[in-house]
């Protein structure tokens, strides 16, 4: 049975790969795919402005792709709101 955190893991993992495979490319996250992930599974992301900026952010060799490792910052990202919204409310 899968723990909580390993649970995590292999979602993350799965996203990654439904998103990062809807072009030839299915290793590596284009630009275009992370647009499209943030606003199917994040949601309130919408201008392709703030989307760019985050991708230049989470893109730390700058290849213009996102590699899983990259993908994965995201989670530190979100901790890191997420104690943010718990420390003002
Ligand atoms: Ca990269």
């Amino acid at each position: 049975m899968a723990t909580d955190v390993m649970a995590a893991a292999i979602l993350l993992k799965e996203t990654f790969k439904k998103y990062a495979g809807t072009d030839k490319d299915k290793d590596t996250m284009s630009k275009k795919e992370f647009a499209e992930f943030l606003r199917e599974d994040i949601g309130d992301i919408d201008t392709t402005k703030e989307s760019d900026e985050f991708f230049s952010q989470l893109d730390e060799d700058g290849d213009g792709v996102l590699q899983f490792e990259e993908f994965a910052m995201l989670l530190f990202a979100f901790c890191e709101i997420y104690e943010g919204i718990l420390k003002s409310s």
